[in-house]
């Protein structure tokens, strides 16, 4: 089954959809592991995490298939990958879907601001005209091979325009082909039922902490016409907070004691990796070269 069949199933399974945001192949086998049907490459934290930059535009479809190559490798969940503004005209934006496509990834969110983007969750950013977004649209659309893979338009219009326009635009996405509606840092019941009751496709919500949302619930929003709830970032938040408080434990107590209970286990660790059936499987071809 390729991987935008399996996204577009896990969606007809669960209402809504909970994609959880994975910084690395390592957490998206914990994701698959304790029982999430989708996860999520977020751009900012590819930025963050990969390069050590923020969340404006400065890494390229290189960049994030890296990535992508690291968890497809490790993780057969479905993938939603973050594309920003699909990093170019016509004929990059084609590129990125098939390099997406050929990475594994199962799905992808194109976003209508310019190419010097903000986070969605920021002051001041500016969105290209609907003709223009429609145009990208239009060249992803054709660009894909598998019918499956799953191209998302996400629209920052509300924080500019307001409801009633960012409603239209969303309108116009799905009539170029548009798969689903990423409706970013909309904030109430009203404005998500407002989405949903207007489109017949798929709304994503964007539950990101710290930001324009606050932390729905996945059952009040599926209630409210969302397909999909996503949480980009909210793992890789918590797992900074823990290096800090070991960081600073380290510098400051000397040791690591204080902060273990904090810690995975190692064998936590390598259960995750079934670590243990590698190691018996280097033993056993150990033994038979022994044997030979
Ligand atoms: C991000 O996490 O980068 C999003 O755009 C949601």
């Amino acid at each position: 089954m390729s991987a935008g069949k399996k996204f577009r199933q896990a969606l007809a399974n669960n209402k809504p959809l909970q994609i959880v945001g994975t910084i690395n192949a390592y957490t998206a086998i914990m994701a698959k592991s304790i029982g999430h049907q989708a996860i999520y490459l977020s751009g900012g934290g590819v930025a963050n995490a990969s390069y050590g930059l923020p969340d404006l535009g400065m890494t390229s479809l290189n960049d994030v298939i890296a990535d992508v190559q690291r968890i497809t490798s490790a993780c057969d969940l479905p993938l939603l990958v973050d594309i920003d503004t699909g990093w170019g005209g016509a004929f990059n934006i084609a590129k990125t879907i098939r390099d997406m496509e050929k990475a594994g990834a199962a799905a992808v969110h194109m976003e209508d601001q310019v190419a010097q983007k903000r986070c969605g969750h920021r002051p001041n950013k500016a969105i290209v005209s609907t003709d223009e977004m429609v145009d990208r649209i239009t060249a992803a659309v054709d660009a894909r091979t598998d019918p499956d893979f799953f191209i998302m338009a996400r629209t920052d219009a509300f924080a500019q325009e307001g409801l009633d326009a960012a409603i239209a635009r969303a309108k116009a996405y799905v009539a170029a082909g548009a798969d689903g509606i990423f409706a970013e840092a909309v904030q109430t019941e009203e404005h998500y039922r407002a989405f949903a009751d207007a489109l017949d496709v798929p709304i994503l919500a964007n539950i990101t902490e710290f930001g324009k949302t606050e932390l729905w619930n996945k059952q009040q929003l599926g209630d409210w016409g969302a397909a999909m709830v996503l949480y980009p970032l909210s793992a890789f938040r918590a797992m900074n907070k823990a290096a800090e408080t070991v960081y600073k434990s380290i510098l400051e107590q000397g040791d690591q004691k204080a902060v273990t209970d904090m810690m995975q286990t190692r064998m936590e660790l390598y259960d995750y990796l079934g670590y243990h059936e590698y190691e018996k499987k280097l033993d056993d071809l150990f033994e038979q070269g022994k044997n030979r």
